[in-house]
C-alpha cells in the first residue's frame, strides 16, 4: 500500500490490502451523487466551479461529469451500467456505459488536482476501469486480476492519483475487455495544464470525441461481442452520422479537436478546406519541431491524437474517417458489384412476375441513397443525410464543421447550412463542349514491348464478393 493512497483518514481507514479498494457501507454514504444523462445531445462546456480555471471541452453527442471537493480532493462518480443509446435518430442500441451513456463522461480535471474516482458496478459481470495514458501508481492503473481485484456487479471501488501530466486521455475497462469495449464501455479524460504551457495552446473551441464501432444485425439492438473484423457500425462517441452533431465554430477561431480509438482497427481521420497540425498525443505534447500540416492523421489502434488548425474559411467543411467503408452504415455485404452489367433485360423478365422488382446498384451504389427502401425495425439506412443540396450518400464516421462569420463566441449551436455567396458554387454546364485533346503517342514505358499484341486486353473490374466486409 503506497502512503499517497490516502488523500482522506476516512477512506483510508477502510483500505484492504489492495490499493483500488472496496468502499465501504460507511464511506458509500457519502459518496457523491452520480449524475445521469439520458440524451445523447451535445451538451455545453461544463465550466469549472470549483478548483483551478480552465477552458472546458466539448464532448460530441455527450457531457462532461461535475464532480465536488471533498476537503482538496476533487470526487467523481461512475457508474458502469447497461444503457440505452440512442446512435442515430430511430436507432436505439443496447450498450453498456456509464452513468446513463455510452461512451461515459469525459471526465476533465486539471495537472496537479488530487483525485478520487469512485466506481460502482451495475452490470451483471465484474469490472474495472483502467485510466489509458496516466503517470499513477501501479495498484490504481485498473487492470484486473493483475494490479487489483475485479469489482464485483453490486460493489463500489474507490480510485486515488494525482493528474500529473497535462494531455488526452481515455478510460475504459481491463476486465473481461473484449466484451466490455465491444459493448461501448469508454470515456474521454482530459488534464488541462495548470499554467500556460509551452507546447500547449489556447484554443477557442476544444472538442472531443471516441472512435468506436459495432457489430449489431439490422433489426437487432445489441451488439455481436464476438466479432473481430467485420463491424458494420462505425461511430464517433456511439453515433453514426447523421447522428454526429456537426462542430459549429467561429470564423478564425483556433480550433483543437481531440479523438481517441477503441475500435479493432485504424482510422485516417480527414478535414476539408483547412490544414492542421498534430499538436498532442497520449503520450503528451508534441515537440514544435515535430509537427507538420496535414489534413488526414491516421489513428491507430489504442492512440490518441489532437489536431488544431485556425478555421478561416467560411463553409460547411466535410470531416470524415478516409476509409470509404466507415462512412457507410449497416448493410448486407454479400453483395456483388453490378456496376457495368446491365440487367435491364433479366429485370423486365423478373418484373413480369414480381412486379415491385427493381435492379439495384449497376451504376454505383447512390441510387440505394436515394430510395426509400424497406428497413427492418431500429435499422438506419446504409448511407442518408439529407444536404443543402439533396443526399449526401454518408453514414457512420462523418460529421461537418461549421465555420461561420456571425457565431457567437461560446455559441456551439447548429447554424444551419451554409449560405454560399453568389457565384462560389460548382455549376452545371450547358451548351456544346469540346472534345479533350487526347495523347495519342505510346511513349512512357523505359522498356517498350517489341511487337503489339494482336488483341487488346480489357480488364473489367469487380470487387469482392462473398465474404468481403468493411
Ligand atoms: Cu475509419
Amino acid at each position: 500500500m503506497t502512503s499517497r493512497r490516502h488523500f482522506l483518514g476516512g477512506i483510508g481507514a477502510i483500505a484492504t490490502a489492495v490499493s483500488a479498494a472496496t468502499v465501504s457501507r460507511v464511506t458509500m454514504a457519502a459518496l457523491p451523487e452520480p449524475a445521469i444523462q439520458t440524451t445523447p445531445d451535445t451538451m455545453p462546456p461544463l465550466v469549472p466551479q470549483s478548483g483551478r480555471p480552465y477552458n472546458p471541452v466539448v464532448t460530441l453527442n455527450g457531457w462532461t461529469l461535475p464532480w465536488r471537493m471533498n476537503n482538496g480532493v476533487k470526487e467523481f462518480h461512475l457508474v458502469a451500467e447497461p444503457v440505452v443509446r440512442e446512435m442515430a435518430p430511430g436507432f436505439n442500441a443496447h450498450l453498456w456505459g456509464y452513468n446513463g451513456q455510452s461512451p461515459g463522461p469525459t471526465i476533465e480535471v486539471v495537472e496537479g488536482d488530487r483525485l478520487r474516482i469512485f466506481v460502482t458496478n451495475k452490470l451483471p459481470e465484474h469490472t474495472s476501469v483502467h485510466w489509458h495514458g496516466q503517470r499513477l501508481p501501479n495498484g490504481m492503473d485498473g487492470v484486473g486480476g493483475l494490479t487489483q481485484k475485479a469489482i464485483d456487479p453490486g460493489k463500489t471501488f474507490a480510485y486515488e492519483f494525482i493528474a500529473r501530466r497535462p494531455g488526452t486521455f481515455m478510460y475504459h475497462p481491463h476486465a473481461d475487455e473484449m466484451t466490455q469495449m465491444a459493448m461501448g464501455m469508454m470515456g474521454f479524460w482530459i488534464t488541462h495544464p495548470k499554467a500556460r504551457h509551452r507546447l500547449i495552446d489556447e484554443v477557442d473551441r476544444d472538442f472531443v470525441f471516441l472512435l468506436n464501432a459495432y457489430d449489431i444485425d439490422p433489426g437487432a439492438y445489441t451488439p455481436k461481442i464476438m466479432t473481430m473484423t467485420d463491424f458494420n457500425l462505425w461511430s464517433w462517441n456511439s453515433r453514426i452520422f447523421p447522428g454526429i452533431d456537426s462542430l459549429n465554430v467561429r470564423k478564425n477561431d483556433k480550433v483543437r479537436i481531440r479523438i481517441g480509438n477503441l475500435t479493432m482497427t485504424n482510422h485516417p481521420i480527414h478535414l476539408h478546406g483547412h490544414e492542421f497540425l498534430v499538436t498532442g498525443t497520449d503520450g503528451g505534447p508534441t515537440p514544435k519541431s515535430a509537427r507538420w500540416p496535414e489534413v488526414t492523421t491516421d489513428v491507430a489502434v489504442g492512440q490518441m491524437r489532437q489536431i488544431e488548425f485556425l478555421a478561416d474559411e467560411e463553409g460547411d467543411w466535410a470531416f470524415h474517417c478516409h476509409k470509404s467503408h466507415h462512412t457507410m452504415n449497416a448493410m448486407g455485404h454479400d453483395v456483388p458489384t453490378l456496376i457495368g452489367v446491365d440487367h435491364r433485360g433479366v429485370a423486365k423478365q423478373i418484373t413480369n412476375l414480381i412486379p415491385e422488382y427493381m435492379v439495384m446498384s449497376e451504376r454505383g451504389m447512390a441510387d440505394m441513397a436515394e430510395m426509400e427502401m424497406p428497413l427492418p425495425d431500429n435499422t438506419v439506412p446504409m448511407m442518408t443525410g439529407q444536404g443543402p443540396f439533396g443526399s449526401v450518400e454518408m453514414g457512420g464516421m462523418f460529421s461537418v464543421v461549421k465555420v461561420r462569420q456571425e457565431q457567437k463566441h461560446g455559441d456551439y449551436k447548429d447554424p444551419g447550412w451554409y449560405k454560399h455567396p453568389e457565384g462560389t458554387v460548382a455549376f452545371k454546364v450547358t451548351g456544346a463542349i469540346a472534345e479533350p485533346a487526347r495523347f495519342k503517342s505510346e511513349g512512357g514505358q523505359s522498356m517498350p514491348r517489341l511487337k503489339k499484341s494482336e488483341k487488346d486486353v480489357e480488364v473489367r473490374i469487380r470487387k469482392p464478393a462473398g465474404l468481403m466486409q468493411h
